[in-house]
């Protein structure tokens, strides 16, 4: 007899599937984000170390040009637990600008924050870009500009130090030079050299910067030769820089793409200290790499570095590697010659080259965390090398530049988000369905639920549900109303109250409602203890008897969240269509439960709606 309704949800399904991209989530909570999904493979569950992903995925590397279409909220800042679950988008709150190098900083305050490259707008003359920290309840604490002759605020690097009191950032600067050395007298071309700055993280007054132009030669790129053609602004990108960092002694160390080198820069007086790697290597090496990123001091004395890097690697000319890898490397500069020495190396866990960006990190456990960029790629090993898990977008639109873990608790100081609404057929079957999130909110175990007689009545407990997901969908029976949610941790501690929210209901007469009158809402405790009754959820809330619900209303309900567990895994675009399903849903339950004896529903002015709905979701990022 479950036949009917099974029919109406794959026609609910294929109706959703034509209007829906299933690599987006949606939440009927938060109709406009769009989070990007991910696939997770977990090769060994138990060694994951703990902590959150911080990604940041963009559709273009460059801001696209404003529109007045509709645009989902699905590109900038967003932290996702250890299983791909959404924890925080903040693509609504920078309208959908590209993001970069979103981390955690601890040391600001006594509670983490957040900091990331907030990418220059689309002409990028007023809004050249920002360095942004926030607190650990997603507000703007500090908004840092980059002077304005070092041009526009670059997206490889914003790096907060770790004594909280400057930032590096990369920067990116153009020159007109003669290509006399180059045997072309009187030629000229435009030159982009790379460099960077460090940020006073109070004032964004640049305290000490640094440019390749007379320092890194033009004949170290590999990128231009004697007989390249010359260009105009901001011209031959000759280094390409793509990482800065600093150690205690205060020395810098920068990664240069297109020299195939990484760089100690002395902080006395900016001369080159040493090169590893590229034509001029000042090292003896037991190991090759190429068009390296994001390279890192993991400890550093003077005289001996240990360091991290992302070897692209493969470029044929300088090396044979076939895969990109994730480096750690000694350096000893305390006896001629000089030596670097591999001390591990996490190949890319499947296989392939890194062909542009990303980054490693090394995790407090010594774990290694790595983002291969491509497709949000990213993975975690071992110590000892082995890959416990891989991850990357359902999309390949996607991409994020780099990625990190970290631990994090993030408070959001917005209240959670509710959306409750009342379906049923007649006084027997009505059930009330509510869903809530709390965008940003990490440690929320379960949700609980209440309901008020009235705006002057005070809540009564109608049950709880885990937290299973970003959104959690809860139904009650009876037509609840003025609902709010209580964010509860493992600890039975309340994190924060939803706003009371009153609930949706169909327009009864049009829905085929058959009761006598109108549905009017439920006084709660006629139907559930007061109180904050222990007791499983749903199937044990605080319900007095379980009489007060019969089977018909149980039967809908499971309908119910068998039609919301099938819209959730083909990831449906909107709440709109899922009420529809929900409706059809109840339909469905009602027809199984009455045994077909009705006569059909008046039908619902569903075409025309959907219409609207794709006129609505066409963005120009969907390409
Ligand atoms: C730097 O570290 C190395 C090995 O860790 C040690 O042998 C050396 O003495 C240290 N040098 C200084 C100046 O501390
Ligand atoms: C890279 O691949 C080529 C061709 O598949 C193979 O001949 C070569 O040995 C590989 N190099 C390494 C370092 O694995
Ligand atoms: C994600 O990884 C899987 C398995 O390696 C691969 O088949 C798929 O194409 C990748 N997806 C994207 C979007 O790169
Ligand atoms: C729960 O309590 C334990 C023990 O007091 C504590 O270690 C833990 O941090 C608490 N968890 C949360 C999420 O507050
Ligand atoms: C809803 O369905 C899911 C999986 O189908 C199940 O795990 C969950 O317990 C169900 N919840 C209710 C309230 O029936
Ligand atoms: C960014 C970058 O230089 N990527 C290189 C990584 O290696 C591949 C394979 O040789 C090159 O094609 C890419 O240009």
């Amino acid at each position: 007899m479950l036949f009917p309704s099974i029919a109406l949800l794959w026609l609910c399904q294929t109706v959703l599937a034509q209007y829906s991209s299933d690599d987006l989530m949606s939440f009927v909570t938060l109709p406009d984000v769009r989070a990007v999904k991910f696939n997770v493979h977990h090769h060994n569950r138990d060694r994951i170390s703990p902590g959150y992903w911080f990604v940041t995925p963009y559709l273009h590397i460059e801001p696209d040009a404003p529109s007045s279409l509709y645009e989902q909220y699905q590109i900038g800042p967003h932290i996702y637990d250890g299983e791909g679950r959404l924890i925080w988008s903040g693509a609504q709150q920078f309208d959908n600008r590209n993001a970069f190098d979103f981390r955690v900083v601890n040391g600001l305050s006594a509670d983490p924050q957040l900091s990331f490259i907030l990418n220059h707008a689309w002409d990028g003359a007023e809004d050249t870009g920002y360095g942004m920290i926030l607190t650990n309840d997603y507000k703007v604490e500090r908004k840092l500009p980059l002077r304005r002759d070092l041009g526009i605020f670059d997206i490889h690097e914003f790096k907060v130090r770790e004594d909280g009191k400057t930032a590096l950032v990369t920067v990116y600067l153009s020159h007109e030079i003669g290509l006399d050395e180059y045997g072309r007298p009187g030629e000229k071309t435009w030159l982009e050299s790379g460099g960077f700055a460090e940020l006073d993280i109070n004032t964004a007054e640049v305290i000490q910067w640094w440019d390749s132009y007379n320092r890194i030669p033009l004949p170290e790129t590999v990128h231009y030769s004697p007989n390249s053609p010359v260009e105009g602004h901001p011209g031959w990108d000759y280094v390409h820089i793509n990482s800065i960092d600093k150690n205690e002694i205060g020395d810098y160390l920068i990664s240069a793409r297109f020299t195939n080198t990484i760089y100690l820069i002395s902080c006395m007086d900016g001369n080159i200290m040493w090169r590893l790697g590229g034509k001029y290597s000042d090292f003896e090496q037991d190991f090759t790499f190429s068009k390296q990123h994001d390279a890192k001091f993991i400890e550093s004395n003077g005289t001996h570095h240990l360091i991290s890097f992302l070897n692209n690697a493969s470029d044929e000319e300088f090396n044979e590697e076939n895969q990109s890898s994730s480096m750690f490397v000694q350096l000893d500069t305390s006896v001629k010659p000089w030596t670097a020495r591999v001390v591990k190396r996490y190949i890319r866990p499947d296989y392939q080259l890194s062909r542009l960006r990303g980054n490693t990190q090394l995790l407090p456990n010594a774990h290694v965390f790595t983002c291969w960029s491509k497709g949000g790629y990213i993975s975690e090993h071992t110590a000892e090398g082995e890959a416990v898990l891989e991850a990357n977008f359902t999309s390949p639109r996607y991409s994020s530049y780099r990625a990190y873990k970290f631990e994090f608790t993030g408070r959001p100081d917005t209240p959670p988000d509710l959306v409750a609404s009342v379906y049923g057929t007649d006084e027997t079957n009505i059930v009330t369905t509510v869903w809530v999130s709390w965008n940003g909110a990490t440690d929320v175990a379960e949700w609980h639920f209440y309901a008020q007689a009235s705006d002057f009545h005070d809540p009564v407990f109608v049950g709880k549900a885990p937290r299973v997901d970003f959104e959690t969908m809860f139904i009650g029976a009876g037509y609840l109303d003025w609902v709010t949610a209580k964010a509860v941790d493992v600890n039975g501690t309340v994190l924060g109250t939803s706003e009371v929210h009153r609930s949706n209901h169909p327009d009864w007469k049009s829905t085929g409602y058959r009761g006598k009158s109108s549905p009017r809402p439920l006084n709660p405790s006629t139907l559930y203890e007061s109180g904050d009754a222990e007791g499983d959820y749903l199937a044990d809330s605080g319900r007095k008897s379980s009489d007060a619900i019969d089977a018909e209303t149980q039967k809908t309900i499971s309908v119910l969240n068998l039609t919301y567990e099938n819209i959730r895994s083909i990831g449906a675009a909107f709440s709109f269509v899922l009420l529809i399903c929900l409706f059809c849903g109840i339909v469905a339950s009602y027809m199984v439960i009455r045994g077909w004896r009705v006569r059909l529903y008046q039908r619902l002015g569903r075409e025309s709606a959907f219409a609207d709905e794709r006129v609505r979701l066409r963005s120009p990022h969907e390409d």
